[in-house]
């Protein structure tokens, strides 16, 4: 229950944190996102606009809605801001994308292992042009996911590129 004097609800991150997940969304952008604990994401693009790009330590602010119902929202180095709903249980999911215009122009850019090229991203931020911005909401399906545990820098650790043909199409 919420109140006008307690609007938080109950939050029991244990649905979300420590898990893997694969997700397409409705646009064919396919992504992977490990909630490595409750302030931090590891993550691939498989394909889309960015594909190849792939991050890890990202902070970014994790609550839970209600029942079977998780947001996560995070600001890049890069500018772009992202905003994510995550329903485990329907296996649905949907992200608002907003990149800076610099990235819908040059999405190369930023395909890469950011954690290497912080600074690089940042002057490119720092450069723009970021508007207008490119809003992208789409829904997705998940096709994935797994209990993988907490805190686990082996779960993400290789580029997107270099797994074995086909590891994004697994199903669980
Ligand atoms: C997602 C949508 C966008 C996501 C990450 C991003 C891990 C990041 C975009 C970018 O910085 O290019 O669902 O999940």
């Amino acid at each position: 229950m919420t109140t006008a004097d307690n609007p938080i609800p109950p939050q029991d991150l244990s649905g979300i944190v420590g898990h893997r997940f694969v997700y397409t969304y409705a646009n064919g952008w396919r992504y992977e996102m490990y909630v490595k604990n409750d302030h931090t994401i590891d993550y691939r693009i498989h394909s889309g606009h960015v594909g190849g790009r792939w991050v890890k330590g990202q902070q970014v602010d994790l609550v839970q809605l209600d029942d079977d119902s998780f947001k996560i929202s995070w600001t890049e180095p890069t500018g772009t801001c992202v905003a994510v709903n995550v329903m485990p249980g329907k296996r649905r999911l949907h992200g608002v994308i907003f990149f800076p215009q610099w990235i819908r122009e040059h999405g190369e850019r930023t395909v890469c292992f950011q954690n290497d090229h912080l600074d690089q991203m940042r002057a490119y931020r720092d450069e723009g042009p970021t508007y207008p911005i490119y809003v992208v909401p789409e829904f997705a399906y998940i096709t994935l996911f797994e209990h993988v545990g907490a805190d686990d820098e082996s779960v993400i650790d290789t580029a997107p590129g270099e797994l074995p043909p086909g590891w994004a199409d697994r199903t669980t």
